[in-house]
Protein backbone atom coordinates (compact mmCIF):
# COMPACT_ATOMS: atom_id res chain seq x y z
CA UNK A 1 0.00 0.00 0.00
CA UNK A 2 1.46 3.38 -1.15
CA UNK A 3 1.96 6.15 1.47
CA UNK A 4 -0.80 8.83 1.34
CA UNK A 5 0.71 12.45 1.27
CA UNK A 6 -1.63 15.73 0.87
CA UNK A 7 -0.29 19.07 -1.19
CA UNK A 8 -1.27 22.38 0.50
CA UNK A 9 0.04 24.29 -2.81
CA UNK A 10 -0.23 23.91 -6.80
CA UNK A 11 2.27 21.10 -7.91
CA UNK A 12 4.21 20.60 -11.27
CA UNK A 13 3.24 18.08 -13.68
CA UNK A 14 6.64 16.31 -13.43
CA UNK A 15 6.63 16.16 -9.72
CA UNK A 16 3.50 15.09 -9.50
CA UNK A 17 4.47 12.72 -11.63
CA UNK A 18 7.73 12.05 -9.54
CA UNK A 19 5.18 11.40 -6.16
CA UNK A 20 2.75 9.51 -7.83
CA UNK A 21 5.52 6.86 -8.53
CA UNK A 22 5.94 6.48 -4.16
CA UNK A 23 2.79 7.92 -2.95
CA UNK A 24 -1.30 8.23 -3.26
CA UNK A 25 -1.52 11.86 -3.72
CA UNK A 26 -4.05 14.15 -2.68
CA UNK A 27 -3.78 18.07 -2.78
CA UNK A 28 -5.44 21.15 -2.44
CA UNK A 29 -7.14 23.00 -5.38
CA UNK A 30 -8.88 25.97 -4.08
CA UNK A 31 -7.86 28.93 -5.24
CA UNK A 32 -7.10 30.63 -2.06
CA UNK A 33 -4.97 29.22 1.05
CA UNK A 34 -7.08 25.94 2.68
CA UNK A 35 -8.92 26.53 5.32
CA UNK A 36 -7.45 25.31 8.51
CA UNK A 37 -10.56 23.09 9.11
CA UNK A 38 -10.78 21.39 6.04
CA UNK A 39 -6.55 20.89 6.17
CA UNK A 40 -7.34 18.91 9.63
CA UNK A 41 -10.02 17.11 7.63
CA UNK A 42 -7.66 16.18 5.26
CA UNK A 43 -4.91 14.91 7.27
CA UNK A 44 -6.45 12.60 8.98
CA UNK A 45 -5.34 9.50 6.99
CA UNK A 46 -1.84 11.18 5.40
CA UNK A 47 1.81 10.01 6.38
CA UNK A 48 2.96 13.13 4.31
CA UNK A 49 2.52 16.86 4.17
CA UNK A 50 3.84 18.82 1.53
CA UNK A 51 3.15 22.94 2.23
CA UNK A 52 4.66 26.22 2.63
CA UNK A 53 4.24 28.08 5.54
CA UNK A 54 1.45 26.14 7.13
CA UNK A 55 1.51 26.29 10.83
CA UNK A 56 2.68 23.22 12.38
CA UNK A 57 1.92 22.97 16.30
CA UNK A 58 0.40 20.50 18.83
CA UNK A 59 -3.52 21.14 17.11
CA UNK A 60 -2.34 20.13 13.54
CA UNK A 61 0.08 16.81 15.06
CA UNK A 62 -2.89 16.15 17.31
CA UNK A 63 -5.19 15.23 14.38
CA UNK A 64 -3.01 13.62 12.17
CA UNK A 65 -2.47 10.26 13.78
CA UNK A 66 -0.22 9.08 10.99
CA UNK A 67 1.41 11.84 9.95
CA UNK A 68 5.40 11.21 9.28
CA UNK A 69 6.59 13.68 7.50
CA UNK A 70 6.11 17.24 6.84
CA UNK A 71 8.11 19.06 3.73
CA UNK A 72 8.53 22.83 3.59
CA UNK A 73 8.30 24.13 0.14
CA UNK A 74 10.88 26.84 1.42
CA UNK A 75 14.28 27.31 3.24
CA UNK A 76 13.10 29.05 6.21
CA UNK A 77 10.83 27.23 8.74
CA UNK A 78 9.58 29.39 11.54
CA UNK A 79 6.17 27.85 10.51
CA UNK A 80 7.11 24.75 12.31
CA UNK A 81 6.57 24.16 16.21
CA UNK A 82 9.97 21.76 16.13
CA UNK A 83 9.54 20.66 19.84
CA UNK A 84 6.14 19.42 19.23
CA UNK A 85 7.35 17.86 15.92
CA UNK A 86 9.96 16.14 18.09
CA UNK A 87 7.15 15.04 21.00
CA UNK A 88 4.94 13.67 17.44
CA UNK A 89 8.29 12.17 16.47
CA UNK A 90 7.07 14.31 12.87
CA UNK A 91 10.25 15.19 10.83
CA UNK A 92 10.07 18.47 9.44
CA UNK A 93 12.31 19.14 6.22
CA UNK A 94 13.12 22.38 3.97
CA UNK A 95 14.65 23.19 0.64
CA UNK A 96 17.98 25.15 1.65
CA UNK A 97 20.67 25.08 -1.27
CA UNK A 98 18.32 25.75 -4.55
CA UNK A 99 17.54 28.83 -3.79
CA UNK A 100 20.53 30.27 -2.71
CA UNK A 101 21.66 32.57 -5.51
CA UNK A 102 18.10 33.19 -6.41
CA UNK A 103 17.60 35.45 -3.30
CA UNK A 104 20.94 36.78 -3.21
CA UNK A 105 19.89 38.20 -6.96
CA UNK A 106 17.15 39.81 -4.99
CA UNK A 107 18.53 41.34 -1.90
CA UNK A 108 21.16 43.34 -4.93
CA UNK A 109 18.22 44.61 -6.78
CA UNK A 110 16.71 45.46 -3.45
CA UNK A 111 20.05 47.46 -2.70
CA UNK A 112 20.40 48.74 -6.35
CA UNK A 113 16.75 49.82 -6.53
CA UNK A 114 16.56 51.17 -3.41
CA UNK A 115 19.95 53.45 -3.43
CA UNK A 116 19.09 54.36 -7.16
CA UNK A 117 15.78 54.93 -6.71
CA UNK A 118 14.33 53.11 -9.76
CA UNK A 119 11.11 52.21 -8.68
CA UNK A 120 10.34 55.92 -7.65
CA UNK A 121 11.70 57.64 -10.92
CA UNK A 122 9.88 54.30 -12.46
CA UNK A 123 7.19 55.72 -11.68
CA UNK A 124 7.86 59.61 -12.15
CA UNK A 125 8.67 58.76 -16.33
CA UNK A 126 5.60 56.65 -16.31
CA UNK A 127 3.61 59.10 -15.05
CA UNK A 128 4.81 61.39 -17.38
CA UNK A 129 6.52 63.43 -14.99
CA UNK A 130 10.35 63.49 -16.40
CA UNK A 131 10.85 67.28 -16.74
CA UNK A 132 14.37 68.42 -18.64
CA UNK A 133 14.30 71.55 -17.53
CA UNK A 134 14.34 70.34 -13.90
CA UNK A 135 18.06 70.12 -12.50
CA UNK A 136 18.77 66.25 -12.93
CA UNK A 137 20.69 66.49 -9.62
CA UNK A 138 16.89 65.59 -8.58
CA UNK A 139 17.17 62.04 -9.53
CA UNK A 140 20.43 61.74 -7.82
CA UNK A 141 21.03 58.22 -6.18
CA UNK A 142 23.31 56.77 -4.00
CA UNK A 143 26.50 54.11 -5.00
CA UNK A 144 26.15 51.33 -4.50
CA UNK A 145 29.90 50.42 -5.47
CA UNK A 146 32.66 50.87 -3.27
CA UNK A 147 30.42 51.40 0.19
CA UNK A 148 30.14 49.07 2.93
CA UNK A 149 27.76 45.97 3.44
CA UNK A 150 26.85 44.22 6.49
CA UNK A 151 24.94 41.00 6.45
CA UNK A 152 23.16 39.96 9.55
CA UNK A 153 23.59 35.95 9.18
CA UNK A 154 26.31 34.92 7.03
CA UNK A 155 24.70 31.28 5.84
CA UNK A 156 24.42 30.03 2.87
CA UNK A 157 22.37 33.35 1.38
CA UNK A 158 24.49 35.99 2.84
CA UNK A 159 27.93 34.23 1.56
CA UNK A 160 26.44 34.19 -2.26
CA UNK A 161 25.25 38.08 -1.53
CA UNK A 162 29.20 38.71 0.17
CA UNK A 163 30.35 37.14 -3.06
CA UNK A 164 28.74 39.22 -5.47
CA UNK A 165 29.41 42.69 -3.06
CA UNK A 166 33.27 41.83 -3.41
CA UNK A 167 33.56 40.64 -6.65
CA UNK A 168 30.94 42.41 -8.31
CA UNK A 169 30.90 46.09 -6.42
CA UNK A 170 34.11 45.89 -4.69
CA UNK A 171 32.54 46.87 -1.67
CA UNK A 172 33.66 45.84 1.73
CA UNK A 173 31.68 43.16 3.79
CA UNK A 174 31.36 43.00 7.51
CA UNK A 175 29.23 40.54 8.62
CA UNK A 176 27.69 39.56 12.17
CA UNK A 177 26.79 35.71 13.06
CA UNK A 178 26.07 33.24 15.67
CA UNK A 179 29.39 31.53 14.85
CA UNK A 180 32.64 32.76 12.76
CA UNK A 181 32.40 32.16 9.14
CA UNK A 182 36.54 31.79 8.34
CA UNK A 183 35.60 30.72 4.70
CA UNK A 184 34.13 33.37 4.24
CA UNK A 185 35.96 35.86 5.73
CA UNK A 186 39.04 33.99 3.63
CA UNK A 187 37.24 34.35 0.17
CA UNK A 188 35.40 37.97 0.37
CA UNK A 189 37.17 39.14 3.03
CA UNK A 190 34.02 39.48 5.31
CA UNK A 191 35.01 40.90 8.21
CA UNK A 192 33.48 39.77 11.52
CA UNK A 193 32.16 42.20 14.21
CA UNK A 194 29.45 42.70 16.54
CA UNK A 195 26.18 43.89 15.54
CA UNK A 196 26.12 47.57 17.14
CA UNK A 197 29.85 48.20 15.55
CA UNK A 198 28.04 46.41 12.10
CA UNK A 199 25.25 48.64 12.40
CA UNK A 200 27.55 51.56 12.49
CA UNK A 201 29.74 51.13 9.99
CA UNK A 202 27.40 49.89 7.35
CA UNK A 203 25.87 51.70 4.25
CA UNK A 204 23.67 48.77 3.71
CA UNK A 205 22.30 46.62 6.30
CA UNK A 206 21.00 43.16 4.77
CA UNK A 207 18.91 41.09 7.24
CA UNK A 208 19.55 37.60 6.11
CA UNK A 209 18.89 35.41 9.33
CA UNK A 210 16.29 33.01 9.82
CA UNK A 211 13.37 33.55 11.88
CA UNK A 212 13.89 32.35 15.13
CA UNK A 213 12.83 33.01 19.06
CA UNK A 214 16.56 34.87 19.37
CA UNK A 215 16.21 37.07 15.92
CA UNK A 216 12.54 38.35 16.61
CA UNK A 217 12.62 42.14 16.34
CA UNK A 218 16.58 41.78 16.78
CA UNK A 219 16.73 45.01 15.01
CA UNK A 220 14.37 47.70 17.07
CA UNK A 221 14.42 51.38 17.46
CA UNK A 222 18.03 51.06 19.34
CA UNK A 223 19.49 49.55 16.68
CA UNK A 224 17.84 52.16 13.52
CA UNK A 225 19.37 54.88 16.13
CA UNK A 226 23.22 53.18 15.82
CA UNK A 227 22.53 53.35 11.70
CA UNK A 228 23.97 56.55 9.70
CA UNK A 229 21.31 58.55 8.31
CA UNK A 230 22.73 57.68 4.79
CA UNK A 231 22.16 53.72 5.28
CA UNK A 232 19.44 51.86 3.53
CA UNK A 233 17.92 48.84 5.15
CA UNK A 234 17.43 45.54 3.23
CA UNK A 235 15.09 42.65 4.71
CA UNK A 236 15.02 39.29 2.63
CA UNK A 237 14.74 37.39 5.94
CA UNK A 238 11.30 37.55 7.46
CA UNK A 239 9.08 40.55 9.04
CA UNK A 240 9.15 39.47 12.28
CA UNK A 241 13.00 39.91 12.93
CA UNK A 242 12.53 43.85 12.54
CA UNK A 243 10.18 45.73 14.64
CA UNK A 244 8.49 47.13 11.45
CA UNK A 245 6.93 50.28 13.98
CA UNK A 246 10.16 51.30 14.50
CA UNK A 247 11.26 50.96 11.02
CA UNK A 248 8.41 53.18 9.77
CA UNK A 249 9.64 55.77 12.78
CA UNK A 250 12.90 55.41 11.53
CA UNK A 251 12.27 56.25 7.95
CA UNK A 252 9.84 58.96 8.85
CA UNK A 253 12.40 60.83 11.19
CA UNK A 254 15.54 60.22 8.84
CA UNK A 255 17.29 58.12 11.03
CA UNK A 256 17.89 55.70 7.66
CA UNK A 257 17.86 57.16 4.43
CA UNK A 258 15.77 54.63 2.93
CA UNK A 259 15.01 50.65 2.34
CA UNK A 260 14.35 47.69 0.34
CA UNK A 261 12.00 45.06 2.06
CA UNK A 262 11.19 41.69 0.39
CA UNK A 263 9.13 40.65 3.80
CA UNK A 264 6.86 42.42 6.21
CA UNK A 265 5.24 41.64 9.68
CA UNK A 266 1.86 40.72 8.28
CA UNK A 267 1.71 39.50 4.59
CA UNK A 268 0.52 40.45 2.41
CA UNK A 269 1.29 44.05 3.21
CA UNK A 270 -1.62 46.11 4.92
CA UNK A 271 -2.93 48.58 2.42
CA UNK A 272 -2.38 51.20 5.32
CA UNK A 273 0.65 50.39 5.97
CA UNK A 274 2.96 53.82 5.62
CA UNK A 275 5.97 51.88 4.66
CA UNK A 276 4.39 51.53 1.12
CA UNK A 277 3.91 54.88 0.63
CA UNK A 278 7.14 55.96 1.46
CA UNK A 279 8.76 57.23 -2.07
CA UNK A 280 12.25 55.52 -0.29
CA UNK A 281 11.01 52.62 0.35
CA UNK A 282 11.41 49.49 -2.13
CA UNK A 283 8.53 47.09 -1.63
CA UNK A 284 8.23 43.76 -3.30
CA UNK A 285 5.71 41.04 -2.25
CA UNK A 286 7.84 38.23 -0.36
CA UNK A 287 9.43 37.51 -4.05
CA UNK A 288 13.31 36.15 -2.93
CA UNK A 289 13.33 32.90 -4.68
CA UNK A 290 10.79 33.50 -7.17
CA UNK A 291 11.85 32.29 -10.21
CA UNK A 292 10.00 29.35 -12.21
CA UNK A 293 13.72 27.86 -12.19
CA UNK A 294 14.15 28.20 -8.48
CA UNK A 295 10.68 27.35 -7.77
CA UNK A 296 10.45 24.02 -10.05
CA UNK A 297 13.99 23.46 -8.13
CA UNK A 298 12.42 23.95 -4.76
CA UNK A 299 9.29 21.82 -5.36
CA UNK A 300 11.19 18.74 -6.24
CA UNK A 301 13.47 19.09 -3.26
CA UNK A 302 10.40 18.90 -1.09
CA UNK A 303 8.88 15.77 -2.99
CA UNK A 304 12.16 14.67 -2.58
CA UNK A 305 12.62 15.02 0.81
CA UNK A 306 8.98 13.52 1.70
CA UNK A 307 9.39 10.41 -0.41
CA UNK A 308 12.96 9.60 0.92
CA UNK A 309 11.27 9.78 4.11
CA UNK A 310 8.12 7.85 3.50
CA UNK A 311 10.52 4.97 1.67
CA UNK A 312 12.22 4.78 4.68
CA UNK A 313 15.60 6.24 3.36
CA UNK A 314 15.50 9.36 5.87
CA UNK A 315 15.44 12.96 5.19
CA UNK A 316 17.44 14.72 2.52
CA UNK A 317 17.22 17.93 4.70
CA UNK A 318 15.68 17.44 8.19
CA UNK A 319 15.43 20.56 9.75
CA UNK A 320 16.13 18.95 13.68
C1 LIG B 1 9.33 30.90 0.01
C2 LIG B 1 11.03 31.75 1.52
O1 LIG B 1 8.94 31.00 -1.26
O2 LIG B 1 12.26 29.80 1.27
C3 LIG B 1 11.85 30.65 2.05
O3 LIG B 1 12.12 30.63 3.28
O4 LIG B 1 10.74 32.67 2.20
C4 LIG B 1 10.56 31.69 0.16
O5 LIG B 1 11.51 31.11 -0.66
C5 LIG B 1 8.21 31.36 0.84
O6 LIG B 1 8.44 30.90 2.12
C6 LIG B 1 6.92 30.80 0.33
O7 LIG B 1 5.92 31.04 1.23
Amino acid sequence: MKPKIYATLPISADVEKYLSEYCELRKWTGEDRISRNLLLEELKDVDGLLTSGIRIDEDLLNNAPKLKVVSNVSVGFNNFNVEAMKKFNVIGTNTPYVLDETVADLTFALMLASARRIAELDRLVKDGNWNPTKDDQLFFGIDVHSSTLGIIGMGRIGEAVARRAKFGFDMDVLYYNRNRKPGAEEKYGAEYCDLDSLLKRSDFIVMLTPLTPETEHLIGEREFKLMRNSAFFINVSRGKTVDEQALIRALENKEIYGAGLDVFQKEPVEKDNPLIKMPNVVTVPHIGSATKKTRDAMMMRAAQNIVSVLTGKGALDSVY
